[in-house]
């Protein structure tokens, strides 16, 4: 039996302090009825809490932490730049080293910005697009989430989708009515808006692979689709690799599905745990940045030395040969894991994985391809199976509308005793 004492007391010290004593609304664990733990400490694929209370971490952060927690070369690399002081506004080499990595790895890159979030990188991107073509409208589609800048929150994911916010309040009608939010994985719903409102539209943005609507995998042929009818109407594609960029190879999904983005947004993983996000894509594009172009975007600590040293060793052992490799092996086990868990106990639940991210999506029998679909999930039982596993020492993410992820710290022992804590948790649900 584990005790919380020290989490709910500093819980309850924090909602004096933080609007519901949390820095980011899905940390609270509202929607799966229960008060946050408090970590102290992690090592590996481990999460240690104020209660002393252990557990096998498949947040990971929310998908930066690939390679686990204090992975020895992050931590060198980080503890080195200190000793040099930790931020100058002033250009350091380290940014140039990290963007050249990024412009190595990611095929569609030329040139990159190096941001602080996910969300200043994707909507600085929009804004690039915009005075790229000067035209106004913006297309996401349903349940894809890309940060909380005004012009997303419209129909998105993530914690908008798991705390049931239609939008939110504080975004003026004439931002949100630029932005035109339309099925995922419909092809005809794409090219009835192209018919209607192509010649408005200046970008086009998608995760290649929703995971803020829990994994949600592309149809086939639908990101290629989506290139073609978007060069065809001289639209700009946006791909937010946010979550994908490095999580599903070394060149995100644009390699792993072989279609080429004219933007790339970038976090997470590239900052190895510390504040980074990017927006890169060809040179013609990207040179209408400001100070090479007329498109402003700035920011105090942006390449901060810090966060390129964890970002650019995270990014060189990833390029290292067997990662990838790895990590599909020891997902492939847990996907394989949960379904023959869920089909022995006879429980509705559906699997879906791309590479080291993976959704059980429960209540549901048939493939979840749209956000539709997804909000039909069963979501108290997600929120059941969520308090018992963190009664059995797992770590998943307090959302059903989230991915659960693998890192290179995982090893197989630990995702077997995941999957036996996995199947208490389920027996417990009959
Ligand atoms: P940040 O501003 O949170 O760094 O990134 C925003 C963002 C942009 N694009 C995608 C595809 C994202 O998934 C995110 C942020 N992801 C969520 C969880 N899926 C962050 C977790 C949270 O909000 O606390």
């Amino acid at each position: 039996m584990k005790f919380y004492t020290l989490s709910e007391h500093y819980f309850e010290e924090a909602r004096k302090s933080i609007p519901g004593g949390v820095n980011s609304p899905v940390r609270a664990c509202k929607s799966v009825g229960r008060n946050p733990i408090f970590v102290e400490r992690g090592m590996g694929a481990y999460i240690y809490d104020a209660d002393g209370n252990e557990y096998i971490d498949y947040v990971c952060s929310w998908g930066p932490m690939v390679l686990g927690h204090c992975h020895p070369e992050v931590q060198g690399a980080v503890a080195e730049a200190l000793d040099g002081g930790t931020s100058f506004g002033i250009p350091t080499w380290r940014e140039v080293e990290l963007a050249e990595k990024i412009v190595a790895m990611v095929p569609s890159i030329e040139k990159v910005r190096l941001v602080n979030s996910g969300t200043e990188a994707t909507m600085s991107a929009i804004r690039l697009a915009r005075g790229f073509t000067g035209r106004k409208k913006i297309v996401k589609f349903d349940g894809c989430y890309h940060g909380h800048a005004d012009s997303f929150l419209v129909k998105a994911g993530s914690g908008v989708a798991t705390l049931g916010i239609p939008g939110s309040p504080g975004v003026p009608e004439e931002i949100v009515a630029n932005t035109i939010s339309i099925p995922f994985n419909d092809p005809d719903a794409v090219k009835e808006l192209l018919k209607k409102e192509a010649r408005d539209i200046a970008a086009v943005i998608v995760e290649p692979v929703p995971a803020n609507m829990g994994v949600v995998p592309p149809r086939e042929g639908f990101l290629e689709e989506l290139r073609n009818w978007t060069r065809e109407h001289d639209i700009l594609l946006i791909f937010d690799e946010v979550i994908t960029g490095f999580r599903l190879g070394p060149g995100g999904a644009q390699e792993y599905f072989g279609v080429s983005p004219d933007i790339t947004c970038l976090g997470k993983i590239i900052g190895g745990g510390l504040p980074v996000g990017a927006y890169g894509g060809r040179a013609e594009i990207m040179d209408q940045i400001a100070p090479e172009g007329p498109v402003y975007q700035a920011g105090t600590l942006s390449g901060n030395p810090l966060a390129t040293a964890a970002g650019l060793a995270t990014l060189n052992v990833l390029s290292r040969p067997g990662i990838y490799e790895s990590l599909e092996e020891k997902a492939l086990q847990m996907e394989e894991g949960l379904c023959d868990i869920a089909s022995k106990l006879g429980i509705k639940a559906v699997v879906q994985r791309i590479g080291s991210m993976m959704t059980t999506f429960f209540g549901q029998q048939e493939p979840v391809t749209n956000f539709d679909q997804a909000m039909a999930s069963d979501t108290e039982m997600y929120g059941a199976f969520f308090r018992n596993m963190v009664e059995l020492g797992i770590w998943i993410a307090p959302s059903q509308f989230e991915a659960a992820f693998v890192s290179t710290a995982h090893t197989p022992d630990d995702i077997e005793e995941t999957m036996s804590a996995a199947y208490t948790a389920l027996e417990k649900l009959k």
